[in-house]
């Protein structure tokens, strides 16, 4: 069963920096292969807490080597910080591999992040401004830079100063912003050549022959199908495929290798940033909701929006990343309601509907319609079996199953490693 790939099937934050660490145990390699420092996942271990950006949760399992796939988009202070501070906490990153095609964040695409955003008003995206958009639009129009020609100063001017011809005239003439000196730029990069340098492999090579040898391979996505640049709710997404075909693409490897796609899905839905959210909770609803599930951002500490389960979203997903089994997060946040309403279907413009809409004004335009499932008000953090839970949240569980059409593996009662359920 060699490779795994763990995705998000909502938007962001189910918990995958835990089902992570979770598989981890057995895993060789886990390979982060989107996104970038955009990213935050909470992983607790006894007592202590930690946030990682960058860097692949398996930089926390010393059994473990920790890969940043071609896929991801790095931001080199963002990374040497992350680095730094996890080794003064006595986590070993000296293990840690980065692919020669990764493409590096210069501080001129967090400036633009920015001002784009602020730029639109009203109808900004609500980005985590870490530059990933203007970087994945950099990658696509071939005038990014990339961790190799870090390595390579003559490379890198030449980069930096490609980049900065078009774009020091959009930030001055569009933003009013004064235009930045490609030799700073240049810079402040090649400072880190020289620690970057021995970290720096051929990670498709790397992660295959690992495979091969038939190691455990663990694909670790950022963010989650509902901001992937294809399938999400665009624009409100984020600029890289955080679905399983993001792991092949993002880390070199074919469909053949993977095993097991393994979907995280959290017991109620969140969503940080804008655009649209059928199920979302205002007021005092909302209030309570994140208050108990505590959603807040790990990277930018902004409360998250937060809503009932959508059988619809988590069906999507299932769907376009092909998941073979789901990991349930979260449920004993649910343990304080007389009755859980659980979206089945929608309406659109007087239709009732059970597949998302195709188009994202029906999206926009949706009324859930909820089955009400009676609660339990037992704590169920000391759950580690199914029978364990009281009926009412064995019934809640298989009511999703049912829904989303894809059987529940694992369910999570607690922050900790061990507050787990594992079912089949
Ligand atoms: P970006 O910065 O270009 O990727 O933003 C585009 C959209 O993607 C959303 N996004 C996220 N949504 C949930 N969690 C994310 N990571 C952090 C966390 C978020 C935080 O784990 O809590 O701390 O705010 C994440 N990263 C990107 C983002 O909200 C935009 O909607
Ligand atoms: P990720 O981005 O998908 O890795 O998720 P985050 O780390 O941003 O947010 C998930 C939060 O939920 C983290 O604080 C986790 O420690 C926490 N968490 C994960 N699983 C569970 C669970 O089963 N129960 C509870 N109460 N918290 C959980
Ligand atoms: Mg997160």
């Amino acid at each position: 069963m060699p490779g795994i790939i763990v995705v998000g099937t909502q938007w962001g934050d189910e918990g995958k920096g835990k089902a992570t660490d979770q598989l981890g145990g057995e895993v060789d390699v886990v390979v982060k292969f989107n996104g970038g420092n955009n990213a935050g996942h909470t992983v607790v271990i006894g007592e202590e807490s930690y946030a990682l950006h960058l860097l692949p949760a398996g930089v926390l399992n010393p059994g473990a080597v920790p890969v940043i796939g071609n896929g991801v988009v790095v931001d080199l202070d963002a990374l040497f910080a992350e680095i730094d501070a996890m080794e003064a906490r006595g986590v070993d990153c000296s293990r840690l591999l980065i692919s020669a095609n990764a493409h590096v964040i210069p501080s001129y695409n967090r400036v633009l992040d920015r001002a784009t955003e602020k730029k639109l008003g009203d109808a900004q995206i609500g980005t985590t401004g870490r530059g990933i958009g203007p970087t994945y639009a950099d990658k696509m129009n071939r005038i990014g830079v990339r961790i190799q020609d870090v390595l390579d100063e003559d490379a890198l001017r030449r980069r930096v100063h490609g980049a900065l011809y078009e774009k020091n005239q959009v930030l001055e003439n569009v933003y009013g912003i004064d235009p930045i000196e490609p030799e700073a730029v240049t810079q402040e990069l090649l400072a880190y050549a020289e620690r970057l340098r021995p970290m720096v492999v051929d990670t498709s090579l790397f992660i295959n022959d690992a495979l091969d040898r038939g190691e455990i391979v663990l694909f670790e996505a950022g963010q989650a199908a509902m901001l992937d640049i294809d399938h999400g709710t665009y624009p409100f997404v984020t600029s890289s495929n955080a679905t399983a075909g993001g792991a092949l693409t993002g880390a070199g490897v074919g469909p053949t290798k993977i095993d097991r796609v393994v979907g995280v899905t959290k017991a109620y839905t969140t969503r940080v940033g804008e655009g649209p959210f059928p199920t979302e909770l205002f007021g005092e609803d909302g209030e309570h909701l994140r208050e108990l599930g505590g959603e807040y951002g790990v990277t930018t500490g902004r409360p998250r929006r937060v809503g009932w389960f959508d059988a619809l979203v988590v069906r999507y997903a299932s769907r376009v990343n092909g998941l073979t089994d789901i990991v349930l997060t979260k449920l004993d946040v649910l343990s304080d309601y007389e009755q859980i309403p659980v979206c089945v279907a929608y309406e659109v413009n007087g239709e009732r509907i059970t597949e998302l809409p195709c188009d994202q004004q029906g999206f926009v335009d949706a009324t859930p319609v909820y089955e009400m499932l009676p609660g339990w008000s037992e704590d169920i953090t000391g759950a580690r079996k199914f029978e364990d839970l009281p009926k009412a949240a064995q019934d809640y569980v298989e009511f999703l199953e049912d829904q989303v059409k894809c059987r529940i593996s694992s369910i999570g009662v607690g922050q900790s490693r061990e507050a787990t359920i594992i079912r089949h």
